[in-house]
């Protein structure tokens, strides 16, 4: 299904005078709004491909239909969400979820949606049908080499197909661990898996980079063998410049201080990027800022000042991606939840008053440290970024609108009840 910009054009006509209000007022509030308005623009997250059907738990999958039943609709749902929002300009494929079986027809299809290729991801944590040997106790860890040099080439596989959709990064999660004391020689895990990288990190393009995902526990329960950030940066220490870490919001223990690890990863030149969710408990993959918008304005707080520090390019030197999914709500309509949440905290970061911040922490202020970040947290920013999708051609409320061009029951219509996409 495509949204005609006709349909655009009238919605945002039908909700323009009470939009306009309210960013006069918004914008009256703060001192800096054409830079934010241009940030937020250029601002784009990656939507990942496993998310565009509906999430399932090891109990049940309750899909809702209409889900995209090949590699070619899910460009077109990233391309939904990117006409009704305006931020969502790349799209993350997971390897062998998805194979690019035609790179060429399938970048012109995403080119003209106005997309493009984000990460690669590579899969060694599930047994595909046809494979030859089990990653049931690890993959790039294993103790038999078999296996480790099966793990290595689908990795290496994964690279070639990324290079020919022109993505720029291979992303690797590893599940491997152990679920019981004594089940594994920690070091030996630690140096099978460094070896194994090191063999994917030689078959990458000079202009590509690996990025390094961990997580503490699940689907081992006792040990992982990439567990945290400082165990990623290790490794990623170790095999060179194109290698750096990736932090998935879900995959902390909780009450750890994410903003933290954020901040010494990007002083380090080390932080490759987000995949982006929230959690109440453990790896919950909820809707990006449903639980703790607060915690996300943090990080954001960390990256625009970390960032700047550095003289990067918010929107292109660093990986932005969405890694969410869950079972109740319309993907298409999560997804659009999760970007906007983003880009609020985002927003907020922005309008945060810094000189007031640097001053008030050299005099040991903490009150007004406070202070000058809730400022900003506690702003109402939703007008500025529904005017800078406004600008940039996007809808002005864009769940209103999918509900409206009744876009779940197109697509319904066209691909049926009973389809069920590829992913988790
Ligand atoms: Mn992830």
């Amino acid at each position: 299904m495509h949204l005609e910009t006709k349909a655009i054009d009238e919605h945002n006509h039908q909700h323009l005078g009470e939009h306009k209000r309210r960013f006069e007022f918004a914008a009256g509030e703060i001192v800096n709004t054409t830079e934010v308005l241009d940030k937020l623009i250029a601002f784009n997250i990656a939507i990942p491909s496993w998310a565009l059907g509906t999430g399932g738990t090891r109990f049940g999958r309750f899909p809702e239909g209409g889900e995209p039943r090949s590699l070619e609709e899910k460009i077109e749902d990233v391309g939904l969400i990117h006409a009704l929002n305006r931020s969502s300009n790349s799209i993350s494929l997971h390897i062998p979820w998805d194979i690019p079986e035609n790179a060429s027809s399938v970048k012109a299809l995403a080119a003209q949606l106005g997309l493009h290729f984000d990460a690669v991801n590579s899969n060694t944590f599930q047994d595909q049908k046809d494979q030859k040997l089990s990653y049931k106790l690890g993959s790039l860890h294993h103790t038999d080499k078999a296996v480790r040099r099966q793990a290595i080439e689908h990795n290496i596989q994964v690279i070639k197909y990324g290079v020919e959709l022109d993505s720029k990064a291979l992303s690797v999660w590893l599940s491997d661990g152990s679920n019981f004391p004594g089940q594994l020689n920690f070091r030996t895990a630690f140096q099978n898996t460094l070896e194994s990288l090191q063999e994917i990190y030689e078959a990458l393009p000079s202009d590509r980079k690996m990025w390094i995902e961990y997580k503490p526990y699940e689907p081992n329960f006792y040990s992982t063998t990439i567990a945290d950030w400082g165990q990623s940066h290790l490794l990623a220490s170790k095999l060179g410049d194109k290698a750096k870490t990736l932090v998935d919001l879900g995959h902390h223990l909780q009450g750890t201080n994410i903003e933290q690890i954020v901040s010494l990863l990007l002083m380090e030149g080390k932080l490759a990027g987000f995949h982006f969710n929230d959690s109440k408990y453990g790896d919950d993959d909820l809707t990006v800022g449903s639980i703790n918008p607060y915690q996300l304005f943090l990080i954001f707080n960390e990256l625009v000042e970390g960032m700047d520090a550095r003289n990067m390019n918010h929107a292109k030197d660093m990986g932005w991606m969405i890694d969410a999914s869950h079972n109740v709500k319309d993907p298409i309509e999560d997804l659009i939840q999760s970007v906007e949440a983003i880009k609020i905290a985002y927003a907020q970061a922005l309008i945060i008053d810094r000189n007031a911040l640097v001053e008030a922490q050299q005099r040991n202020d903490v009150a007004l440290a406070q202070e000058v970040l809730q400022q900003a947290y506690r702003t109402d920013v939703r007008p500025l970024v529904a005017e800078a999708r406004l600008r940039a051609g996007g809808a002005l409320q864009p769940i209103t609108l999918f509900r409206q061009e009744n876009v779940r029951k197109n697509l319904l219509k066209e691909r049926g009840s009973k389809t069920i996409s590829t992913g988790l």
